[in-house]
């Protein structure tokens, strides 16, 4: 125990159990009422704390809020986050995890927000991220791979936070390319993959996670009313945000060691069987040109393979994509 997200952790690991405001002072080597003063501080962020004579304290209640203590705790021992910046409110966690992954923060760094008021998307679009409702993160990945491979973890991303979304909320969400997740054809989740790279390797690749959880039909603002849905709307339950980001972040790292140790045919495989964008009639968008056809596939690179009706196929590495009936 050094601060109070740490004495948070012991409280939370002790499963119920008081755990002495004596041995926690002992442990950190600070006098009981510097215990006693971060169990304050935890009571000011929401947590009900029970002081129990002559036992201790007992964690009774957390407040629905990302603490990297409440993640940590459903992460168990999972091995890939290294550490989690947690933030109340911040323009975009984008720029935060660029300088993070700069100034050396290693693979599995996470920062995350309650809220952010300049969150973006695509090409400077804005994502919408309103306080408490949502998940708000950026994951850092140092993968030791040349930079023509990073988008593929877009395709990664996505086919990981459609099983966390399966396994937490009980929702089936499902992949629009290249970087959508849709329910009942409205976008619940965006990600936004952003490159660190040198001409022949990547520095750090960083995902944007944008994940609408707990939001009701009037919380999005007028613009996003038909396009825009929640995993709360669709399940008509609330979800826990904690549990889910953990979910996130270990399947985040589960899929991309598969991919970094069996390349990317078994990811292919799922981000296909995930998909709501092949087999479709679709026009891909692009700024200078629009193409029609059906979506047949994705290769290798996470290249979009649509087959035009005069049957030749085009490879679709950026654009959006629009049902073409
Ligand atoms: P995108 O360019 O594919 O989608 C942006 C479009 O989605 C907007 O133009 C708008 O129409 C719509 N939109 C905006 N907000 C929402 C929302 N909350 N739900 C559904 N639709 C919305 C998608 O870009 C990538 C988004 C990544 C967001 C994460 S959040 C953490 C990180 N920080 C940050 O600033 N961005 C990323």
């Amino acid at each position: 125990v050094k601060d109070k997200e740490s004495l948070l952790r012991r409280l939370m690991e002790s499963g119920g159990e008081p755990v002495s405001g004596q041995m926690l002072a002992d442990e950190a080597g600070v006098s009981r009422t510097a215990v006693w003063k971060w169990v304050r501080e935890l009571e000011e962020d929401g947590y009900t704390v029970r002081s129990i004579r002559k036992k201790g304290y007992v964690l009774e209640a957390s407040p629905d809020r990302l603490s990297p203590a409440l993640i940590r705790k459903y992460l168990n021992d999972d091995p890939f986050v290294s550490e989690i910046i947690h933030f109340e409110s911040v323009g975009s966690t984008m720029p935060i995890a660029h300088r993070e992954a700069q100034n050396g923060a290693p693979n599995g760094t996470v920062i995350v927000a309650e809220e952010q008021t300049e969150g973006r998307g695509r090409l400077a679009r804005p994502w919408s991220s309103a306080a408490g409702k949502g998940i708000w993160m950026s994951v850092i990945l140092k993968p030791d791979i040349p930079p023509h491979r990073a988008p593929q973890f877009t395709l990664i991303t996505a086919v990981a936070i459609c099983r966390a979304i399966r396994e937490t909320a009980d929702v089936e969400a499902r992949i629009k390319w290249p970087n959508d997740l849709l329910v009942g054809g409205c976008k619940v989740t965006g990600i936004l993959t952003e490159l660190q790279a040198d001409p022949d390797r990547v520095q750090a690749i960083i995902i944007g996670t944008g994940i609408n959880v707990n939001q009701e039909p009037g919380d999005f603002p007028e613009e996003l009313a038909d396009i825009a849905t929640s995993l709360r709307i669709e399940s008509g339950q609330t979800v826990d945000r904690a549990a889910l980001a953990a979910s996130v972040l270990r399947n985040i790292g589960r899929y991309s060691s598969l991919y970094l140790e069996e390349g990317f045919a078994p990811i292919k495989a799922l981000w296909e069987e995930n998909s709501d964008t092949i087999g479709r009639k679709v026009n891909a968008v692009m700024m200078r040109e629009t193409v029609t056809g059906t979506a047949i596939g994705i290769t290798e690179e996470g290249v979009l393979e649509i087959r035009t009706d005069d049957g030749t196929v085009r490879g679709i590495y950026s654009a959006d994509i629009v049902p073409a009936e």
